[in-house]
């Protein structure tokens, strides 16, 4: 496959500048006339013109209005060559493309009873002849034909211009959309379709209609969603001065859908499991992504639709500001403490992870030879760290400068990563040349923190080191610049005022580390003090300073920074997990700060949820070389054992006392309290056999996330109730695909070694559809991801399942198969035994004809 690199970015030697498609939609065949106003680069008017093209049946073509002979141009599998043109001209051409069999999910595609597109990233020539690629802006006119009947809704980009009746059924409609728009961001959906709507006036006095759409039994589901959107859209003229720029926002519910949702402009596509919910239904979590995906997607109207990605390498310029737009939005929402902790958890978990194993890249990869593949936790969560280090170097007012200047400079066009560091760069009068490495260089940075306190003189000195552990691309690692927040704590736990007296830029509390080594130092203080290191994750990098189990158990009680609290218990339960011999405090201290946080009543319950909330294994083998997953699993499961048995008493307390709230609505105090409730009913039921808690809550509850989390209880511990409860819950949500989900999510993920049968089983039944991408993650994502016990067995039967189904699915769709191949990122640090028959399946995996996505990461898997 070829290889592709940014070092050989060229402008396009053709520009499409207008476009107007016309669709005969029909889901077994629907034919597409494209009429494309075509301009060579002055500075190349001999370059041929090539247009991207893929499962393209041709019917006709002409040129200015001529039919073009068959000598004039040629078709292969990958595009449309014109031959013998130099100058601006029009091309018009009309092919036919299959709905119903597009299993891959891109260009245009059947979901349900409905058509649809998805476009990003290379899907648009799967829909016609076209210079795909992102640096191409046109302005469209979409006219949309079909059977009035089958698809009483016509939806398109843009502004509707027209709409009426046809001949024998059929009925059309016409959307011009006048921003111009790379064709990534095309959508059209047709289909019987219901929806909620609400007005919506900007701040420039526009008046919008917001929709969003479903199926029709799905229509009430829809209200969280559309709330969600007004929010979105005051939120983003608030914070950034951004406001909405066409007459509808429309978003749309897809049961069929490969990512999450797409920002199509001024058409979303929603994964459904992102739109509909209501409290029976959806979980506390789920209330939470969908406000959260709703609002990614409304950012990108400007954050990637109107200044748009130059090519995609530079896909981090949008997704990363995009995502740390949406984690703002969230925390100004919401609790800023909470979602920081839920933010860094998800990087530690997912993009530590990547940085540490054989798919580690840049948050701007220097190469790809599938950029579907390029969707990752780097390029999303760290590339959204990198914009959040931006926002702490310049400050609030600064970074809002900078970002109005890089939109108003950029607004209609393409853009690089350096353009967007040129602008912070000319707001702030800092230079960004060290910073620009953070896109450019993988791997997680190590910080490594020593100290010295000569009691005598009062002097303490920290000695701040950084590296960054090699990667498999080979690159040498140079010293990042990164912002590096701390606080002392004095005898009496206030925070010690004094700056150190560094070379590195500093600031109150926090210093710019931009060499290898720093040292920071203060004289005269009465006694060593307690340090606090990166608050709010203020890099992402990894800390290294050897904490005595005390100082956590101290810091957890006075540090005024809730993440470095959080991750205070985290250091506890790792030390007792995976260095219990070597630090047998550990455990007391955990345990006896948990206790006090679990009786501090004052305390956010969600706050003590997070703390008590031992971290999953895979978390825990992130700070392991070598993964000993049985060690690792038994050692967790005492430790909560020990927890459990601790505080039983404190924990039914709490339970019981936070019932009321608990069984309240969505106010986030109720939400907070099943939060807390729900852990501490998990680590009560582990020492009740009967499990009667957790039954009397299954019965009880009015949420799914209680009913779900008393499920999964009684599942946990295989409680005399666990079968019954199960069948009731499938019996109650049969209908519904989403809630049926998290079912087979609890299923598959019972942390018993006999999973391995009900996965099988499921595989060989009517709830497996190998061609919905919810229920392929549901059924072999969680398992592989999520069930340490049963997919890891030692007799290799977890990794079957897996594997007998990738071909197959790779086959359906390209991209969903490779992502459940991520899932195996860590084996090499697995024991021999498992490490061998992981590479014997890639291997004789890696050995079929595969799709350029699965053949990629099977690849840099066995590196
Ligand atoms: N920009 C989108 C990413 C995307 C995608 C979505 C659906 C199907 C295939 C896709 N490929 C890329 C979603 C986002 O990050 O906002
Ligand atoms: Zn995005």
């Amino acid at each position: 496959t070829p290889v592709i690199r940014l070092a050989d970015y060229a402008p396009p030697p053709w520009r499409v500048t207008h476009v107007d498609l016309v669709f005969d939609l029909d889901a077994e065949a629907t034919q597409v006339e494209a009429t494309l106003a075509l301009q060579p680069d002055p500075a190349r008017p001999a370059a041929p013109l090539r247009l991207d093209g893929e499962d393209l049946e041709l019917l006709d073509i002409a040129l200015d209005g001529q039919p073009l002979p068959p000598a004039r141009y040629r078709v292969d599998a990958t595009g449309l060559t014109v031959l013998g043109v130099d100058a601006p001209c029009l091309l018009r051409t009309r092919v036919r493309i299959r709905p119903q069999t597009n299993t891959r999910l891109e260009g245009l595609y059947v979901s349900g009873a409905s058509l649809m597109t998805q476009c990003e990233a290379e899907g648009f020539r799967r829909i016609t002849w076209f210079v795909d690629r992102p640096d191409v802006s046109a302005v469209y006119t979409v006219t949309l034909r079909a059977d009035r009947t089958k698809y009483p809704v016509l939806l398109s980009n843009g502004n509707p211009a027209g709409a009426g009746d046809l001949d024998d059924g059929h009925h059309w409609a016409r959307f011009v959309d006048p921003h111009p728009k790379p064709c990534y961001l095309f959508a059209l959906v047709a289909g019987t379709l219901g929806h909620l709507s609400a007005p919506f006036r900007t701040m420039d006095g526009r008046d919008v209609t917001v929709r969003v759409w479903a199926e029709p039994a799905d229509v009430p589901r829809c209200r969280h969603a559309l709330e969600s959107t007004l929010r979105a859209m005051r939120w983003d003229e608030k914070r950034f001065g951004r406001a909405y720029d066409l007459d509808v926002f429309d978003i749309v519910a897809a049961q069929d859908f490969t990512m999450g949702a797409m920002e199509n402009k001024g058409l979303n596509i929603f994964n459904a499991r992102f739109i509909l919910a209501d409290i029976d239904t959806a979980t506390d979590a789920d209330f939470e992504a969908i406000e959260s995906v709703i609002g990614h997607e409304y950012f990108h109207n400007w954050s990637g639709n109107r200044v748009t990605l130059r090519d995609w390498f530079q896909l981090s310029l949008k997704e990363g500001l995009t995502v740390f737009r949406d984690q703002e939005f969230t925390a100004d929402l919401h609790s800023r403490a909470m979602k920081r902790i839920d933010d860094v958890r998800l990087l530690k978990s997912r993009q530590f992870a990547e940085d540490a194993g054989p798919l580690a890249h840049p948050v701007r990869p220097a190469s790809y030879s599938e950029i579907n593949n390029f969707y990752t936790a780097t390029v999303y969560e760290k590339g959204a760290e990198i914009i959040r280090m931006l926002h702490t170097l310049l400050g609030e007012l600064t970074f809002r400068r900078a970002l109005d200047l890089y939109f108003a400079r950029h607004d209609g066009g393409a853009a690089t990563v350096e353009d967007l560091l040129d602008a912070m760069r000319e707001a702030s009068g800092r230079d960004l040349a060290q910073f620009a490495r953070w896109y450019d260089q993988a791997g997680t940075p190590q910080i490594a923190v020593t100290e010295a306190f000569d009691p005598a003189t009062g002097d303490y000195t920290l000695h701040l080191a950084q590296h960054t552990p090699a990667t498999p691309d080979g690159s040498e690692k140079q010293p990042l610049h990164l912002p590096f927040a701390f606080a002392l704590y004095d005898a009496d736990d206030r925070r010690i005022a004094t700056p150190p007296d560094t070379d590195a830029a500093q600031r109150p509390g926090l210093v710019e580390l931009t060499a290898a080594e720093h040292t920071l130092r203060w004289r005269g203080l009465a006694q060593r003090p307690l340090p606090a290191f990166l608050q709010g994750l203020s890099a992402p990098a990894r800390l290294r300073y050897d904490y005595a189990a005390s100082d956590l158990g101290r810091l957890l009680r006075i540090e005024s920074d809730a993440l470095v609290r959080w991750e205070c218990a985290q250091q506890l339960v790792a030390d007792a997990v995976l260095r219990g011999e070597a630090r047998p405090d550990a455990r007391p201290a955990l345990i006896a700060a948990l206790g006090a946080l679990l009786a501090d009543t004052t305390l956010d319950p969600a706050f003590v949820a997070e703390c008590v909330s031992v971290a999953d294994v895979w978390s825990l083998a992130d700070r392991c070389d070598r993964i000993d997953l049985d060690l690792l699993w038994r050692e967790r499961e005492a430790l909560l054992d020990d927890i459990a048995a601790a505080h039983a008493d404190l924990l039914a307390a709490r339970y019981d006392a936070l019932s009321p709230a608990a069984l309240g609505g969505l106010a986030p105090a109720c939400i907070a309290a099943r939060q807390l409730r729900n852990v501490a009913l998990s680590l009560l039921t582990r020492r009740d056999p009967s499990a009667r808690r957790a039954e009397a809550q299954f019965a009880q509850a009015n949420t799914l996330t209680d009913r779900l989390a008393a499920l999964a209880a009684l599942l946990r511990v295989d409680a005399p109730g666990a079968a019954a409860a199960l069948a009731a819950f499938r019996t109650r949500h049969a209908d519904d695909p989403l809630t049926t989900d998290k079912w087979l999510t609890l299923v598959v993920t019972r942390p018993q070694p006999d999973a391995v049968d009900a996965v099988r089983d499921i595989l060989a039944g009517p709830l497996w559809q190998p061609r919905n991408p919810n229920r392929v993650r549901t059924v072999l994502g969680h398992f592989a991801r999520n069930n340490p016990v049963a997919f890891h067995r030692r007799d290799g039967a977890g990794y079957a399942l897996l594997f007998d189904w990738l071909p197959e699915l790779d086959r359906i769709n390209p991209q969903v198969a490779a992502r459940q191949l991520t899932a195996l990122e860590p084996w090499r640090r697995l024991d021999a035994d498992r490490a061998a028959r992981i590479e014997a399946h890639l291997r004789a995996f890696a050995a079929l004809p595969l799709s350029r996505d699965s053949a990629d990461v099977a690849g840099r898997l066995l590196g």
